[in-house]
């Protein structure tokens, strides 16, 4: 049984355990007294208490009656000082044959580590502490050799980096990644309930395609046919019709589509919202108050997960990459003039085509950050999408209150005003070859008052191979979804 410490602070970590979690929250558990970043924060105020610790096993050194064994938990780093004296022979020879990252238990007294030897007038550093250990235990023996190195920098593919997630995820820089991951859902969340937004969950098995029918993957439900949702578009549509005003969503889609892509995968988590009473440019404000905060709040809480990354990326000859807190408002080039910015830098396109990738590096010359392309065309919209009724393009096409918002060449988000009449919306349908009698549960949903409103998707690692840097969602998203893979 391990006796509850009390409340354990937890001071700003040292450059070692940079990256590693603030664990001041942490309790005891059935494994351990303290976290290691507990106790290397601490050190100096718990010299010769007694501590039980778990971790991975990073190093274990030493021979004949001594041994020094590097263990590593989420929160940090300790050394644990094993004397064959004071340990049973079996026990003192299971940790020192410990093969790297297997899991071990240590517990014993925290001592200050002996200083290293100094030149002539070199600064002393901060003391550092370790355990001296009294009793352990090896908890899981790591095979070896590992087929991907964790503390050690041999280079392996994408592919054996994912087939091995399990142990790509203890490397440091793989680690900082999920963090921030984590964190960017937080500070999101955290921002639109500040808005008045509410969290509900829209069901993924699903009767109707709400973004077109191509790309769905098809299931078998019971004894009739159901699919994979690939937006939580008109449910989240519902949930406001039906007085919830403003909601948001971070959910699974699914998208059959057979692209093989650095920024698709076949499943993938969309940020959503939806809110009554406001139109196109009112969400475009909630989206760029939204990305603003996160970024201001990674900049006050975070970097030294940045940092981590960008030891990473330094070991790889890549630029570091920085958390540059956006300015608002986000330049807004309308979609008419988008076109013409890529036609005058020598894209090839017509007014009605789509902007790709490479039309999107000529725009992201100019504008490099994130930036809005607002007033699509309505004949690329999706039938949910607002007529812009006070405005046309110059060549007499019907605009949208549909946008996108991009960060370089890369799209983050679609959204935008939503018919609300349930006869357009019926007559869009049509428009687009769909048969509205199979959306009866959607329309039926517009047909007793419906509020005019709007919203967004945002692919959430698509915002996060901006704020990490990474060149493929598969880095941030733990355990992808692409045509080649569905294990592990
Ligand atoms: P859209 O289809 O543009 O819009 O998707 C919204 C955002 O989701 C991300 N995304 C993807 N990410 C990874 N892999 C994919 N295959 C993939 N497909 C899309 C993109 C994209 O901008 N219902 C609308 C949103 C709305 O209007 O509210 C929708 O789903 O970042």
């Amino acid at each position: 049984m391990i006796e509850p410490p009390g409340p354990i602070p937890f001071k700003t970590p040292s450059r070692h355990e940079r990256g590693m979690r603030d664990s001041s929250g942490w309790r005891p558990t059935a494994y351990r007294s303290h976290t290691i970043g507990q106790v290397v924060s601490n050190g100096a105020d718990m010299i010769g208490s007694e501590v039980t610790v778990a971790g991975y096993a990073e190093t274990v050194r030493g021979r004949g009656g001594i041994c020094f064994l590097m263990l590593r938990d989420g929160t940090g780093h300790i050394q644990a000082f094993l004397k064959r004296d004071n340990l049973d022979d079996s026990l003192f020879d299971a940790i020192q044959s410990a093969t790297r990252e297997s899991t071990i238990q240590v517990t014993g007294a925290v001592a200050q580590k002996r200083p290293p030897k100094l030149a002539e007038g070199e600064p002393a550093p901060p003391p550092e502490y370790e355990i001296s250990v009294t009793g352990a235990r090896v908890l899981a023996d790591a095979a070896a050799p590992l087929p991907v190195g964790v503390t050690d920098d041999v280079h392996v593919g994408l592919d054996v980096r994912l087939d091995n997630r399990h142990l790509d995820l203890r490397r440091a820089h793989v680690n900082a990644m999920f963090q921030l991951r984590g964190k960017v859902l937080q500070y999101g969340r955290d921002h639109l309930i500040s808005e008045g937004f509410q969290e509900i969950n829209t069901p993924k098995i699903i009767a109707a395609a709400a973004e077109g029918g191509t790309n769905l993957f098809p299931m078998k439900y019971f004894e009739t046919d159901a699919y994979l949702s690939q937006s939580p578009q008109l449910y989240k549509q519902l949930a406001v019709l039906g007085g919830l005003e403003r909601v948001f969503e971070i959910g699974p889609a699914f998208r059959a589509e057979k692209h093989d892509t650095y920024r698709h995968l076949n499943e993938f988590i969309s940020f959503d919202i939806e809110g009554a009473w406001m139109d196109d440019e009112d969400v475009m404000g909630v989206q760029e108050r939204m990305i603003h905060h996160i970024w201001s709040q990674v900049a006050a809480n975070d970097l030294d997960l940045i940092d981590v990354v960008n030891e990473y990326r330094a070991s790889q000859d890549q630029e570091p990459v920085t958390v540059d807190i956006p300015s608002l408002p986000f330049p807004r080039i309308p979609y008419c003039d988008a076109i013409e910015i890529v036609k005058v830098g020598g894209g090839e396109i017509e007014w009605g085509d789509d902007i790709e990738s490479h039309h999107c590096d000529i725009i992201a010359a100019q504008y490099p950050g994130f930036h809005f392309i607002p007033r699509w065309p309505m004949s690329m919209k999706p039938f949910y999408i607002h007529h812009k009724e006070d405005e046309e393009s110059a060549s007499g096409g019907q605009l949208s209150r549909g946008f996108d918002l991009n960060y370089g060449r890369d799209e983050m988000t679609s959204g935008g005003q939503r018919e609300h009449r349930v006869d357009v919306l019926e007559q869009n349908l049509r428009n687009m070859g769909l048969e509205p009698a199979d959306f009866t549960f959607y329309t039926d949903g517009f047909r007793y008052g419906a509020p005019p409103h709007a919203g967004w998707g945002l692919g959430v690692a698509r915002l996060l191979m901006v704020l990490t840097g990474a060149g493929n969602v598969r880095e941030v998203v733990l355990f992808p979804r692409d045509r080649s893979r569905v294990t592990p």
